[in-house]
């Protein structure tokens, strides 16, 4: 195995009732693991499988077929759960006064800031996740991205992800999308976004 699954930071009931366990346990355990599992099993016996994917993502434009389509989608679907995990924790952890001041001066408020995300978050057509990302110049955006892509791509650096594809929320949720987002902004680690945003 190339690529392994980490641990969740908190147990899988930890984030109840926002996200129920049953859902955790599905999200991580089934689906996190069967994308990580698809990348290994085409990294495996090429010479990409000793390489960092730091390593294959620079080299994405040279890889071609299987390992180009695996590393393309499954990985950024790995690395997406990774920061949707660590962006929430039991509870919720609160703002800094300076990163509350800095989401101000982007967003006009906090109450904006929540509107923005949660409406491109509910909009995203199908599948995919919301964003707060860092431009180039160190301003904030909200942006949206479909199925497994990351804002990444297009150089803007992602601070806080939510995954609003249906296996994240149906059980609790079913199809109240709206519900899950306004819940889920209860549980969101800002001391984790802040230390994205200053990395
Ligand atoms: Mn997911």
């Amino acid at each position: 195995m190339v690529f392994q699954l980490p641990a969740l930071p908190y147990w899988y009931d930890a984030l109840e009732p926002i996200i129920d366990s049953e859902t955790m346990h599905i999200h991580h355990e089934k689906h996190h693991q069967a994308y990580l599992n698809n990348l290994n099993a085409v990294l495996a016996g090429t010479p990409y499988e000793t390489r960092t994917i730091e390593d294959l993502l620079l080299k994405l434009d040279h890889l071609t077929g299987k390992i180009y389509t695996a590393v393309r989608n499954h990985w950024w679907w790995y690395y997406n759960h990774n920061l949707f995990w660590t962006g929430m924790t039991p509870g919720g952890a609160p703002l800094s006064a300076e990163f509350q001041q800095i989401l101000v001066d982007n967003f006009g408020s906090l109450e904006q800031l929540q509107q923005l995300f949660s409406a491109a978050a509910l909009w995203q057509f199908g599948s995919g996740r919301a964003w707060i990302v860092v431009t180039d110049d160190y301003g904030l955006e909200i942006v949206s991205t479909p199925n497994q892509d990351n804002p990444l791509t297009d150089g803007r650096r992602p601070i806080l992800g939510l995954d609003v594809w249906e296996h994240a929320y149906y059980l609790r949720y079913q199809n109240r999308r709206a519900d899950y987002i306004q819940w889920w902004w209860s549980i969101v680690d800002w001391r984790e976004v802040e230390s994205r945003y200053r990395g």
